[in-house]
């Protein structure tokens, strides 16, 4: 099981809300430095990323290393990842799409859940996080906004597969828990934690 997303979004967060391991968090982007392994329960391995994108105090080459190095993970682990699970900031996604776009560049997030897709043959769990620091309105632009540019005609109904969630009020984490434990038991894995269903 992985989680990927870019430098602070909230990943680390996220894997300790939801699955209790003490990963290390941070206020900087560029908090995990390398593809850290946890092993749960049966043949589970939790794995936590770096953040794919900009890094505070980290050279464009050590970032553009860590992105070749999750790229070349996801690609060669491809059959034995169970579950991916993207995290973005949902409270700034607009605003970060819109100055990227600008500059004749795609949103990182959206890529990113198009590669792991193309790659995983599945598509994604995606938390979007830090809902409590945007209002109802924004939030609601924001989702739709992100739901509108990832919509690419998959198989599946891409909104059932997004969880607003916020790692520090722990609002919307329960319904994330939910849809992981799902997906591990339907592939057949014993799950990290109990979930009440
Ligand atoms: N307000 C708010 N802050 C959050 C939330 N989730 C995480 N944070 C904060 O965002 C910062 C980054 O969190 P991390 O969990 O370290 O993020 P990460 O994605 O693992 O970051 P890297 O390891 O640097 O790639 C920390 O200061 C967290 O406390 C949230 O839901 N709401
Ligand atoms: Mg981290």
């Amino acid at each position: 099981m992985v989680f990927t997303g870019r430098p602070n979004a909230g990943k680390s967060s996220i894997i300790r809300e939801v699955v209790g391991l003490d990963v290390a968090i941070g206020k900087r982007p560029g908090t995990t430095r390398r593809i850290s392994k946890y092993p749960l329960s049966g043949d589970l391995v939790l794995v936590d990323t770096p953040g794919f994108g900009r890094m505070i105090g980290a050279s464009k080459r050590f970032q553009n290393k860590k992105k070749d190095q999750i790229i070349k993970f996801l690609t060669s682990y491809a059959q034995s990842i169970a579950l991916a699970v993207h995290v973005l900031d949902i409270s700034t996604f607009s605003e970060v799409t819109w100055r990227l776009e600008k500059k004749g560049f795609i949103s990182v997030d959206v890529e990113m859940v198009q590669f792991l897709t193309e790659t995983l043959g599945e598509f994604p769990l995606v938390a979007a996080n830090k809902i409590d620091k945007a209002n109802r309105e924004e939030l609601e632009g924001n989702l739709e906004e992100f739901i509108h540019r990832i919509d690419k005609g998959y198989p599946v109904s891409v909104g059932e597969h997004v969880f607003p969630v916020s790692a520090k009020t722990g609002s919307g984490l329960g319904a994330l828990k939910s849809a992981i434990h799902e997906m591990l038991v339907a592939k057949g894995y014993k799950t990290p934690f109990k979930v009440s269903l």
